[in-house]
């Protein structure tokens, strides 16, 4: 089951100063950063707030850390803004073959290593009405 507003996912050309936007204009602060080679990004997650299932809501800033990578490639077509949006789940394997069932495609067989070592995987946008939607399971359940 869906739960929550995991994360939307914002992508940028400049991480350190799309950081420092989010800081000045609405005090909001880094909670964790890493880079994530595999996905070809370089990320920022910043706490908004906790939610009720036990975990919380981030926004995900976005930077990417080579050419060829996703991130790249929607930059150059589309220029910085929203990417895609998350939603938290206590079981990403069953939701993922919930909604695969339904005839949504899901871009992974299993789900891959997402941000503070969640594990995760995306729906097609073509297949949800141009949104790119990301299924989050927390390392801990039920947070993150
Ligand atoms: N939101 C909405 N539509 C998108 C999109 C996005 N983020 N990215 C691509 N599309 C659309 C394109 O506009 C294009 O539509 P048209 O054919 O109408 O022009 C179509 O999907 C195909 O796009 P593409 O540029 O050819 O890109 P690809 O098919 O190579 O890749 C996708 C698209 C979704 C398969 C790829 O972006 C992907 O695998 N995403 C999942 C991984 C990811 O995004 N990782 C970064 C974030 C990591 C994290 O959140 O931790
Ligand atoms: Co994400």
């Amino acid at each position: 089951m869906l739960t929550r507003i995991d994360h939307i996912g914002i992508a940028c050309f400049d991480l350190d100063r799309t950081v420092e936007f989010y800081r000045s204009a609405y005090g909001f602060e880094v909670f964790h950063s890493e880079v994530n080679e595999e996905q070809g990004v370089r990320e920022a997650m910043l706490k908004i707030n906790d939610t009720g299932d036990g975990g919380a809501s981030y926004l995900q800033l976005l930077e990417p850390t080579r050419e060829d990578s996703t991130v790249a490639k929607w930059l150059a077509k589309n220029g910085e803004g929203v990417h895609h949006i998350a939603f938290g789940t206590a079981d990403v394997d069953a939701d993922a073959a919930a909604i695969a069932g339904k005839g949504v495609r899901v871009l992974y067989d299993e789900p891959r290593r997402g941000s503070m070592g969640s594990r995760i995987t995306f729906l097609h946008p073509k297949d949800c009405g141009g949104v790119l939607t990301e299924l989050v399971t927390g390392a801990e359940p039920s947070e993150h």
